[in-house]
Parts: C-alpha cells; structure tokens; sequence
C-alpha cells in the first residue's frame, strides 16, 4: 500500500505497511482500486458532457459517495469498497454509452473493467495506486494528487447538500472534469495548477450550497447554549457531520426516555432552530474525534458514527457503536437506508438495554452558534468596535483536530490572543479551546463557534462581508487565518481560499506529504503561505504590523 493523503501519514512521507490511521493494506488497496475506476467514470463523463449530454443525478450522487467513502476515517469495510467498485463499473458502462467516443487511444484506466473478485481486484489494485507510474513527474503527480483529495472533501460536502435535497450540476460535472484531467497526459504543471484553482471556485459553490441546505432545512444557527456534562439516564451519542442522520434520530427517539448528546464535528447542530426544539438533544459528549477511544471506552450508551473520524472501535464499545451512510467498519452495525429513510431502532434498542449514567454531573456549559446570518445580524457593532479600536484583530483558528503535539500550538494560540482580538473557530480543531473562558469585547463573546468544517462558507461570508464595511481587499482586514489540516475536506477548502486570493495563511501543523517543493514554492510565492512555527513568533509576525 501507499497513502499519503492525510496529515498523520507515517514520517510525513507515507503510510506503507498499515494506515496510522488504521486503514489495512487491503482497504487502501480496494480504495486504490475504486478511484482509478473512478478516473475512467471521469473520462467518459467529461466527454459525454463535452456532447451536450445530461448525466443522471443518481449517477452524480454516486461518484459523490464513492469518492468520498475514500476520504480519511470514513470507511475501512472492504466489502463495501467491493460493492463501489462493482457500482462503479456499471456506471462506466452507461457513461461510456452515453459518451460514444470514437477515439481509438482510450485511457488505461477507462479501458479498465475490474474482476468480480476481491482477491482479483486486489491483485490488479497492486498496479494502480498512486506510486504506479514510478517515473511521473512528480509536481504532476503532485498536483493530480492535490486535485484527487481536494474532490474528495468536496465530494463529502456534495453529498451532504444532495442528502437534503440541493444539487447543482456546475459542481457535479465538476467531479468528471476533474477526475479525467487526473489521467491526461497532455496536461502540463501550469494546467493542473489552473484546475485546482477551478475545484477551489466550484467547491465554493458547493459549500454555498451545503449552507443552503443546512439554514433552508433547520433554519439560520442561533447563539445557543450546550451543557457538557452528563446527565441521569439512557443515551445516544451521535457523531459526524451528518444533520439529516441526527435529525432523523430525534425523530425517532422523541418520548422514549433517551437523551441525545452531540459528538465531534454535531456540536454546532444544537444551534439549528429546527433540531434544538428537541428537548431530548440535551448535550456534547467528549472532545475532538482522536479522543474517541477513550471516551466510548465502555461508554453505558450507544454511539452512532454518520460521517468520519471513525476510530477502531474498541472491544469495549463494539457491541454499542453503530455507523450510517458512508460510514463503514467490519463487524459494526450499519443502519442501511431505505427510499431516504434510516431505521435506528437498534440503536435505540442498544441505549435503552445499557441503560445509561447513573446521575446528573455539575452542569457546565458552552455557546455555540455563530454562523454568518447571526455575525452579520451584529455587523454594525462589529464594524463600530473595530473602528473605536476596541477589537484590534481577528483570527480564525480552525480546522481539523489530529492526535499529534504539535497541535498544542492552536490552544497556546488562543490562550496567547490578546484580549482586545476576536477568535472565530470551526471544525473539530476547536475542541483544543472551545471550553475555555475568552470573555467579552462589549456585548461580543471573544471566542464566536462559526459551526462545522462544512460551515467554512460562513466564515468566509463574514470576512467577504467584513472587506466590504470597510472597503478594502479581505488580505487587508485586520483578519488571520491559522489553520490545521488533517484530511481532505481541508485540501478543498484550502483550495477554495485560494482561488478567493485570500494570503498569508498559517497552516499547520505539517504541511501535506503530496505537495512537492516546487508546487509549494508556488504556493509560497502566489499566496504567501506560511507554515506555522511557534506561537510568540508568528503572533508577533501578524499583529507587529499594526
Ligand atoms: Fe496513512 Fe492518512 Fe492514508 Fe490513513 S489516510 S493510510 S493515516 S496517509
Ligand atoms: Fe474533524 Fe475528522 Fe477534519 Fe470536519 S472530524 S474537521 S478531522
């Protein structure tokens, strides 16, 4: 195996034997298998397009869950990866009718029809990954890399907009243009380069989208308060990204005597009108998804996964975790979906059985619930505090959470931002901070929770917004961005401000092991990316000029 797409790849180089992750040889390998399959679905795709021709949206739907079943600590079952690929042969089959390409020299890999076994197509998965062609240039494999992962997260973003019924097929078709440029060889650096400056427009559109989705189904997040501690009786704790799966729970747990605690990337569901009327979502359960394992560790409730960071399971929890849509793990429960509706009824079964805590904790409490409609609904305030002086900068620090130390930097950034800056935060990063006190500036609480990683839109809603109060360009605003990466959702949306000209990021706490040096130069050169270093340093850097 070979997989460096992720920022805990093995020595920042490559996971080679086993996933840090803990992703097998044997996943990665059918995962390998899937996306080339995904490649050739590309090429007939983009030429059935370049025709004139519609493609179907179930066909879009699914090469947005294909690829985002890729994604990092989504799926690890290698018989679903067995099913995707069989799906995604026969789609190529329909585009490739739909396409009627005439040329003779067809690509390997849309020329390619996978085995019916899984021994068999983990034999041809050797040939395929993504070391395969051992003399590719390797800023173009670089940059066809950056394009792949930057799909996948914009494929996770997809999917979440199709579940709630909003497509757009400036981005579905996306995914074919894409994927086919993934395998031309006549593409040169320069036009890979222009390409995921194209996925970072069009990702923008699908988070706008997703944004839609959300605020038109569940209402605009309102600044809400979410109790932390545990409280008497049996529970579900519900993790992932996933608003419908939640949604559909609540639904389906009201009067039954369950409580529901958010995890991870839920938290900010508790500030959607539309979930929060629950009584039963009464709260957040743990920290960032790299805490899981020790906080499920016989955890006496059940644990829904709906999208990742799924860990291994332990033996502990085994028996009470349960995972749903794209979200797979041997040997664990999945609640299958039937004509758009999920049957939870194991694991409410599961949470009345264990029972649940024993007795209410001290409560302690959090707000959440600072999406763009509520910062713009203050924005003359906002614009007036920043005029008197009394706010002298903003930083974002958001972005994935991972298990590494160097990590630490991002709370000391928070505990080291002076007292007259504000903090806007998304994405599980946040967990890092999100507990502690920053006080107010006025009536504005220093630490404002945007949402999700899927709420970046937000976040650069109110900095577009901010640009214009002022009149100036956004890399003008006294705004920062001190990022962390992990997996894929971050690439995209790291390519969407990009090709928003949005400079000077921080990014941490590694940079990505499939951007060569000279694609990284350009990055430096272009947008004056900056790796993070320490914490006196870099806060100086940024606020000395003011
Ligand atoms: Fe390694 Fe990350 Fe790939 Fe997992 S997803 S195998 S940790 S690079
Ligand atoms: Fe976190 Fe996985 Fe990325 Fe949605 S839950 S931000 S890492």
């Amino acid at each position: 195996m070979f997989c460096f797409q992720c920022e805990q790849t093995l020595g920042g180089k490559g996971c080679v034997k086993f996933g840090v992750c803990g992703k097998s040889p044997e996943v990665a390998g059918l995962q390998d298998l899937l996306i080339y399959v995904l490649k050739g679905i590309g090429f007939y795709g983009q030429k059935a397009l370049e025709k004139g021709k519609k493609i179907d949206q179930g066909t879009h739907q699914f090469v947005m869950d294909a690829i985002f079943s890729t994604l990092t600590n989504v799926n690890f079952d290698p018989d679903r990866f067995v099913a995707y690929i069989r799906k995604a042969a026969e789609v190529k089959v329909y585009l490739k009718e739909l396409a009627e390409v005439a040329e003779d020299v067809i690509p390997a890999a849309a020329a390619y029809n996978p085995p019916a076994t899984k021994e068999k197509m983990l034999e041809d998965a050797q040939k395929v990954g993504v070391m395969a062609d051992e003399h590719l240039n390797e800023d173009i494999r670089s940059l066809r890399e950056l394009l792949t992962y930057g799909m996948k997260g914009m494929g996770a973003y997809g999917h979440h907009a199709y579940v709630l019924g909003k497509m757009d097929d400036a981005v579905s078709n996306f995914f074919y243009k894409g994927l086919a440029a993934t395998i031309d060889d006549s593409l040169t650096v320069d036009d890979l380069i222009a390409l995921n400056m194209e996925l970072g427009r069009v990702n923008f559109k699908c988070m706008e989208l997703l944004d839609s989705a959300n605020t038109g189904t569940y209402g605009h997040p309102i600044p809400t308060e979410v109790l932390l501690t545990k409280k008497k009786g049996p529970f579900i704790v519900v993790s992932g990204h996933d608003l419908k799966d939640l949604k559909q729970l609540l639904e389906q747990t009201e009067g039954k005597g369950i409580n529901i605690y958010t995890h991870g990337e839920m938290l900010p569901a508790h500030a959607y009108p539309e979930l929060k009327k629950y009584p039963h979502l009464v709260g957040n359960y743990g920290g960032a998804w790299q805490d899981q394992q020790k906080e499920f560790d016989g955890i006496p409730g059940a644990i829904l996964m709906t999208t990742n960071c799924l860990q291994k399971p332990r033996d502990s929890y085994k028996d009470r975790i349960f995972t749903s849509s794209i979200v797979g793990f041997p040997e664990v429960t999945h609640v299958q979906e039937i004509n758009g509706v999920k049957d939870f009824t194991p694991v409410i079964e599961k949470a009345l059985e264990l029972g649940g805590w024993q007795e209410d904790e001290e409560e302690k409490k959090i707000l959440v619930g600072f999406g763009h409609h509520t910062v713009l609904g203050v924005a003359d305030k906002v614009i007036e505090a920043v005029k008197s002086g009394a706010i002298k900068h903003f930083f974002l620090i958001g972005g994935c959470d991972g298990a590494k130390p160097g990590r630490n930097y991002y709370t000391e950034f928070a505990e080291k931002a002076p007292k007259d800056t504000v903090i806007l935060t998304l994405a599980c990063g946040k967990y890092r901070f999100n507990k502690k006190d920053f006080g107010t500036i006025g009536e504005l609480p220093r630490l404002l929770d945007v949402g999700q990683c899927n709420d970046a839109y937000s976040a650069i809603q109110i900095a577009l917004a901010l640009s214009k109060a002022f009149e100036c360009d956004v890399n003008e605003l006294p705004l920062s961005l001190i990022l962390s990466w992990y997996e894929q959702k971050a690439v995209c949306i790291l390519l969407t401000l990009l090709s928003l000209n949005i400079k000077n990021i921080h990014i941490g706490p590694s940079l990505p092991a499939f951007i060569s040096p000279n694609v990284l130069q350009v990055l430096v050169e272009h947008f004056n990316i900056t790796p993070i270093s320490n914490v006196e340093a870099d806060m100086g850097a940024i606020l000395g000029g003011e």
